[in-house]
């Protein structure tokens, strides 16, 4: 194996850091970007869990043709606004290299989707994001090998990576994938990435995801990406795993603690009881 090791663990995001030596990051937010309201509401709930990076998927890669595609580039604008007016960052899904460029103008970070973490073209044209943070996603049946070599085509072309878990396929049908939580330390002895963890995805459904993003933090992620939604019943994607505003508020409380118990800091608001 031949991997760059970056020197440096922390990859920062404006004034943010993401790291193992950083308090843990929280990311959240809708699925898809539905509309301003929607962004708003998920933002300020995002805001007063304790999050710093805004999630929202404006191109959305859907295993069937007939759902919900996403609202596009004027989900970017949304998004933006969302984010500016609650002072958060903002992470989105690129899904083609003709997107990159205006994906990069808009977002803090660009995030590749677990379906295209072996789409090599898209990972070279990284190059387009101008040196903007990558969050990549773990593919559905990709090794740990194969996911680090994913990353060093984006660290090639000259962007920090983020690794992301979020699951991957086995027998086990009691979840939508099975989050790999041993992947986590794992993936940590090779590389001084950036590892964080997407309980949502992986879970499938709403009751399952506090637990796995607990375990996620207690393996020593460096962060978590969740999903939320203000009104759930109406979104327009994956509404069975998205958390409702309180139950971000009760997870952060609980991610404060563990992250307390295995040596981590997760600054969160006073409005949060640990
Ligand atoms: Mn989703």
């Amino acid at each position: 194996m031949l991997f760059q090791n970056p020197r440096n663990r922390t990859v920062r995001v404006g004034d943010l850091e993401i790291g193992p030596d950083s308090p843990l990051v929280l990311m959240a937010g809708p699925c898809a970007v539905e509309g301003i309201g929607q962004l708003m509401a998920s933002a300020e709930a995002a805001k007063a869990a304790g999050a710093t990076i805004l999630r929202g998927g404006c191109f959305k890669p859907r295993t069937s043709p007939y759902s919900f595609q996403g609202v596009g580039e004027d989900g970017l604008e949304i998004l933006r606004r969302a984010a500016d007016s609650t002072g958060l960052k903002v992470v989105t899904e690129v899904m083609d290299p003709s997107q990159v460029e205006i994906v990069a103008s808009c977002a803090d970070i660009l995030q590749i989707g677990a379906r295209n973490m072996q789409n090599y073209t898209l990972l070279r044209s990284m190059v387009a994001a101008d040196g903007k943070p990558v969050l990549l996603k773990r593919g559905i049946a990709a090794t740990i090998e194969e996911w680090l070599y994913a990353a060093e085509y984006i660290l090639v072309a000259g962007s920090p990576v983020i690794l992301c878990e979020r699951g991957i396929r086995t027998f086990a049908d009691h979840t939508r994938f099975t989050l790999d939580v041993s992947a986590i330390p794992a993936v940590k002895r090779q590389s001084a990435l950036p590892v964080i963890v997407d309980p949502s995805h992986a879970a499938g459904c709403r009751h399952l995801v506090p637990a796995l993003a607990r375990a996620a933090v207690a393996v020593g992620a460096d962060g978590l990406l969740v999903e939320i939604h203000p009104d759930p019943r109406g979104a327009r994607c994956d509404k069975e795993q998205a958390l409702l505003p309180e139950e971000l508020q009760a997870l952060s409380g609980d991610i404060a603690a563990i992250a307390a118990a295995v040596g981590r800091r997760f600054e969160v608001p006073v409005s949060v009881v640990p």
